[in-house]
């Protein structure tokens, strides 16, 4: 559904053998609240109305549209190398490439020279309308994104645009690109999202484990030795009292010793989903002999990439409301429009944080050092730990050299959490595999805080205050902005 409501900008190449549209008894469980959606409001309400109901189903294997004359441009002389750049071109399927970390990576990767294609249903740009919100950054249409960077470098990313929950679309999207590596990110990715109403914690978990169950299958019957490398996250750990370790933890209990799973304790139907997917995952690399590396990422900060930052049309989005915006990002935007930084509680909330810089990094890497065949690989992915409180002295302390007067408060935390804690989570595996991290330096501060004063005329201050509570979530839908 998406793809009909944000692709009008751009003729799409539909494949041969395009399917029909949704069948009641395909496997496909994409969306399944859209069928309800008149009788029980689902999340998708508003923009099923305004959309082609019937063709809501319809899966789409697009290509980009002819590359124009600008194309043909000689590719950019400016493209990076590194150790890690294959010798042979490897083919990377890049699923959830239209989001803030995908679109990132796929460039990144792309300028890699990797083989790029990029799957994307658009169904973060569809949540967007639904709740009345918008990146802080103007962000071109994905076809736009793709033909810019073609023009640019000469490079081509393919990009098929449809669910991956509809397993006959990604069994053809399989088929046809034969990634030698996936990189899945194309989940629902906001804790708060997911606690909205009964109809988008059902949406999350359905879309984020479905999904994810759909690429293992795709795996085991059209690509064997494809290496899945995916978006986990730190929240799956929760906040233990111990330090949290890399994925596994040895124990010896009763005189006997053996080395498991490190508990899980997420806080949000979000993280469970995260969850759910570890096991399903580590499940199937012992049981069918998949290889696969769970990248148990941090909170993402910052915007710019060394690709990002060649034209405007690939320019990344920027969360800064209350649903998809994420506490740094979140308070410089704060900061430069004069609203109070929002700490939520007592502010002592720790968590590990990354430069998105590090993201394209570390799936980088990953991919140039796959796991074995019927290895299930944990690496957590992150590179300095914060407290909420510690994030706003930041913030304000970087503001007051720009000359802003930047205040807190602190907010009745809408979240279930501890607001005080031990934290002490392990991250040296990808440092041994070579990532050298981009710290939050004073002059990152400032570089994100000047962007947002950049933008600062776009930001809806309505948007700022968080307005979904973990306790009093509902079976009733809310269909207005949440
Ligand atoms: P995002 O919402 O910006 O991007 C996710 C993309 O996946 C979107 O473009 C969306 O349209 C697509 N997508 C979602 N469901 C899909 C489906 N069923 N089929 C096809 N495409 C689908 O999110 P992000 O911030 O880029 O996060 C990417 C991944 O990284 C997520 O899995 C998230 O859990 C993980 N992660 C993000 C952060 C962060 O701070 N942003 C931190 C840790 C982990
Ligand atoms: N917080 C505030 N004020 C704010 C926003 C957040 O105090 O204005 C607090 C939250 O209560 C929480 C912490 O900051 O304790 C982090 O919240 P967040 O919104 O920045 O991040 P979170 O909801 O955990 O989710 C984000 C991404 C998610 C990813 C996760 C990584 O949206 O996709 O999985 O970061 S982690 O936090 O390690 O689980």
């Amino acid at each position: 559904m998406a793809q009909h409501l944000m692709s009008t900008s751009c003729s799409l190449k539909p494949s041969t053998n395009r399917k029909p549209c949704f069948k009641p008894n395909q496997f496909s469980t994409s969306y399944p609240a859209f069928v309800r959606t008149k009788t029980f409001g689902s999340p998708f309400k508003s923009l099923v109305l305004q959309g082609k109901r019937t063709q809501s189903h319809c899966t789409v294997h697009a290509t980009v549209a002819p590359i124009s004359d600008e194309a043909q441009t000689k590719p950019n002389s400016g493209s990076h190398h590194s150790t890690t750049e294959p010798s042979n071109p490897t083919r990377v399927m890049v699923i959830g490439g239209d989001g803030y970390c995908g679109w990132a990576t796929a460039l990144h990767l792309s300028n890699k020279n990797y083989e790029v294609a990029i799957v994307d249903s658009m169904v973060r740009r569809l949540f967007d309308h639904q709740l009345g919100l918008d990146s802080l950054t103007p962000i071109s249409s994905i076809h736009d994104r793709i033909r810019r960077w073609k023009s640019l470098t000469g490079k081509t990313m393919e990009l098929y645009n449809g669910d991956i929950c509809d397993f006959e679309f990604l069994s053809e999207t399989f088929n046809s690109f034969k990634p030698d590596a996936v990189v899945h990110f194309g989940e629902q990715r906001s804790a708060p999202y997911s606690m909205i109403d009964r109809s988008r914690a059902v949406f999350t978990q359905n879309n984020n484990v479905i999904g994810t169950l759909n690429v293992l299958f795709a795996i085991k019957e059209f690509g064997e030795a494809c290496h899945l490398v995916k978006l986990g996250t730190m929240g799956e750990y929760g906040t233990p009292n111990i330090d949290i370790e890399e994925g596994f933890i040895t124990i010896t209990h009763n005189g006997r010793t053996d080395t498991l799973p490190f508990p899980k304790q997420a806080s949000s139907f979000y993280h469970l989903s995260k969850v759910h997917d570890s096991n399903n995952i580590a499940f199937t690399c012992k049981a069918w002999g998949i290889r696969a590396t769970d990248l148990n990422q941090g909170v993402v900060y910052g915007i710019k990439t060394n690709e990002t930052e060649m034209h405007e049309e690939l320019c990344n989005r920027f969360d800064y409301d209350g649903v998809f915006g994420t506490a740094l990002n979140r308070f410089c935007v704060q900061a430069a429009v004069g609203h109070p930084l929002t700490v939520y509680g007592k502010g002592g909330q720790t968590r590990g944080y990354l430069d998105i810089r590090d993201t394209v990094q570390c799936v980088e890497l990953a991919i140039a050092n796959p796991a074995q065949p019927g290895e299930f690989r944990v690496f957590n992915q992150f590179t300095e730990q914060f407290s909420v409180n510690q994030l706003a002295t930041l913030v304000t302390d970087a503001g007051k050299k720009l000359g802003l007067e930047v205040q807190t408060i602190s907010v009745p935390n809408p979240r279930v959490e501890a607001e005080e804690h031990y934290y002490n989570a392990k991250h040296t595996k990808l440092i041994e595999l070579g990532l050298k991290p981009h710290l939050l330096s004073d002059s990152l501060l400032d570089s994100l805080l000047n962007f947002s004063i950049k933008y600062k005329d776009r930001v809806d201050t309505k948007q700022i205050m968080p307005n979904v509570s973990w306790r009093k979530i509902g079976v009733k839908p809310k269909t207005v902005a949440a």
